[in-house]
């Protein structure tokens, strides 16, 4: 039963160890590389930024863009791999230091626009339509830096004309309520959800859930998905943990609230998530004490940790749950449930 899940990662969650006080602690395992490690660690999909596809993006023409990322995609055929989506990064360039559709200034916006539709571009030679925005700088480090109604208005125009480019691409918002920004301007899932009732096709907009990024606004993994779920927009997660209000720490699944996680993985079950096609994505970061050698076991790991939740989950007993729910007796329900997870 549990083989119904489809597992996905990015290129990047297989990373050097730099972080912000320190270098890169082990040598950079080139995208080939890479590429044949998903199978093995037991993965069938791969998340890619358009610089992951394809790294020299602004300096090629369209055409020779779309070559590259049609080599890309061929690369993924012959590992027995698809594209599940890709996201246009926006954070890095000289140009959206303040922002991409919500700079304050045009030239700047109209490249993200640009770039955004690039990314569309990549994505349709490489088999998907699912596009993930994760609105990185789309937010302020004092609030009167910028107009936070016209923001929105800004990200809206800027989604319309990614959905008016290709009838066909699906846009997930990745919401993130700061880091690297102070706030953001689309920080949760009802965030994201309202956002796409402003652009004109709010048919093709959901959402992308990330477990840290949810714990960061203060708010349960779990109902942050249950709401998704409800409107039909939960197109992807990116699973992860995250131990309490800190940097985004992307840890293996589970490892710092197995519960939680255990919750996640429930009402994806009860959704029937994994029916709908739509991957189980782990962004996860390997210790940057961890050496080469076994630097993809968060990712191995992340993996085990979930499909054992899921047995969890499946193996609950669902009669003593509907009798504690109904004798209204949650003390018995949450010690049945701890008991459960611990194996006693
Ligand atoms: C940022 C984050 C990104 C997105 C992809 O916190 O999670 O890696 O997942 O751009
Ligand atoms: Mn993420």
């Amino acid at each position: 039963m549990s083989n119904d899940y489809r597992f996905s990662f990015g290129p990047w969650n297989i990373h050097e160890g730099s972080d912000p006080f320190g270098p890169v602690v082990r040598d950079t395992i080139e995208f080939n590389e890479k590429l044949k490690m998903y199978k093995e660690l037991g993965f069938d999909g791969v998340q890619f930024h358009d610089d992951d596809a394809v790294p020299n993006m602004n300096d090629l023409t369209p055409d020779q863009m779309i070559k590259e990322a049609t080599a890309v995609r061929k690369k993924l055929d012959d590992h027995g791999l698809v594209a599940e989506f890709v996201a246009p990064r926006l954070w890095e360039d000289p140009r959206t230091i303040d922002g991409g559709y919500t700079s304050n200034d045009p030239a700047c916006r109209q490249y993200a626009i640009d770039r955004s539709k690039r990314t569309i571009d990549i994505a349709k030679a490489m088999g998907t339509d699912l596009i993930v925005l994760w609105l990185a700088r789309e937010g302020t480090y004092i609030r009167e830096a910028k107009d936070s109604k016209l923001a929105v208005e800004r990200i809206v125009e800027a989604m319309n004309a990614m959905l008016e480019y290709d009838p066909n691409i699906q846009i997930a918002i990745e919401a993130k309520p700061n880091e690297p920004m102070d706030h953001t301007y689309i920080p949760t899932t009802g965030h994201a959800i309202g956002l796409g009732l402003l652009t004109s096709d709010a048919s093709r907009v959901g959402t992308l859930i990330e477990s840290a990024h949810a714990l960061l606004a203060g708010l349960d993994p779990s109902d942050e998905m249950g709401y998704a779920l409800a409107h039909n927009k939960l197109w992807s997660v990116h699973l992860n943990d995250q131990n309490g209000m800190k940097f985004d720490q992307d840890k293996t699944f589970g490892a710092a609230n197995l519960r939680g996680a255990f919750n996640q993985v429930r009402i994806l079950e009860q959704a029937n998530y994994a029916e709908t096609g739509a991957f189980i994505g782990l962004d996860v970061k390997a210790m940057r004490t961890q050496k080469a050698e076994v630097a993809t076991m968060h990712l191995s790991n992340s993996r085990k940790i979930f499909l054992a939740l899921v047995e969890k989950v499946r193996t609950f007993d669902k009669k003593l749950e509907k009798q504690c729910i109904e004798a209204r007796d949650y003390e018995a329900l949450e010690l049945a449930i701890l008991k459960h997870i611990m194996g006693i």
